[in-house]
């Protein structure tokens, strides 16, 4: 019988890339689930040729090179990878892989229902359900803001941003975006470019940041970005926390500045800005964005061709190349 390589995946995996993972490697599960320290990851990963991780794992240069020198590849169980260190990693010689593509559609998904949620009220509505206190249907209540007719101003126009552009379409929404690179004409479909994010502000009536959390992302959201949208936009954030000034989000939904938020990612999630909890006109999501059954099987195999890819010598169809 030939010996099959280990593996160590950092976080439970769904039952069915459990059970491919099972099938085909010595896989060191954790079927509890509990996050690993950086001691753990390594004294788990001796012996490993590859390891699945996810975006709650801190892969920095310091447990990089930690890592026993049998591991080749870090898959991570996510699109984003800014908990990896790529750089450190290919220092090493390690390859690091991600899920593109597979959740682009779920996280539209989810970045509409924010959008629809934050507009249309759907907190305050449903709580006053739950809570028994709807007392019945009057001409002004829970008025929230139209969607159809509106301009939504894209931050980041990848697959995630096009995707979601889509879906406004269907909703009657006018699209503008702001990208490193203008689009071709067949992935802009008649969407308004502009060059600098500050350009777009003005012209959105709903703001939608789908660009990855970078060192130029950070706190792209700030006050100075908040007042330049028109009064009364709405914000949509499904990328990373990280994107967003708590700080000055919070104090422009107080104010009115901004109408309301809906947010599925936080800064420092799962502690979210506790603040965001007592405002109504928040919709607020525990970064649900990929969380559909169909999609975490495909990042979960997604992650597992990378791993039989590079198994057998090839390239991965998702290994990162910067
Ligand atoms: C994941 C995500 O669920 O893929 C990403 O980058 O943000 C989410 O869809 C999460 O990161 C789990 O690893």
């Amino acid at each position: 019988m030939v010996n099959k390589l280990r593996v160590l995946a950092t976080r439970a995996l769904p039952a069915a890339v459990t059970d491919r993972l099972t099938q085909d490697y010595e896989a060191h599960l954790n079927p509890d689930d509990r996050l690993m320290s950086a001691q753990e990851i390594v004294s788990a990963a001796e012996g490993c040729f590859a390891i699945i991780c996810t975006g709650s794992d801190r892969f920095d240069a310091a447990l990089i090179e930690r890592l026993p020198a049998s591991v080749k590849l870090v898959a991570t169980f996510s699109v984003g990878y800014e908990h990896i260190d790529v750089a450190a990693a290919r220092s090493r010689a390690i390859q690091v892989s991600n899920t593109p593509d597979v959740l682009t559609d779920a996280t539209a998904e989810i970045a509409l229902l924010c959008l629809l949620g934050a507009a249309r009220r759907a907190w305050e509505a449903q709580t006053l359900l739950r809570e028994d206190r709807w007392v019945g249907w009057t001409t002004t209540q829970l008025c929230g803001t139209q969607v159809s007719g509106k301009r939504l101003g894209i931050l980041g126009m990848g697959r995630i941003g096009r995707a979601v552009a889509a879906r406004a379409r269907g909703f009657g929404m006018t699209i503008h975006y702001a990208n490193r690179r203008r689009l071709a004409q067949d992935q802009e479909q008649g969407a308004v470019y502009h060059a600098q994010p500050e350009d777009m502000l003005p012209h959105c009536d709903f703001l939608s940041l789908n660009a990855p959390s970078t060192p130029e992302t950070h706190h792209f959201l700030n006050a100075e970005r908040i007042a330049l949208l028109p009064k009364g936009a709405i914000v949509v954030n499904t990328a990373r926390g990280s994107l967003v000034d708590d700080a000055a989000l919070i104090e422009a939904l107080t104010s009115g500045k901004v109408a309301a938020a809906g947010l599925d990612v936080f800064e420092g999630e799962p502690k979210i800005d506790a603040r965001y909890r007592t405002l109504p006109n928040t919709f607020l999501l525990p970064h649900v964005g990929s969380a559909t059954v169909e999609t975490r099987n495909a990042m979960g195999f997604a992650c597992l061709n990378n791993l039989d890819a590079v198994a057998a010598g090839r390239s991965g169809p998702s290994i990162l190349t910067a």
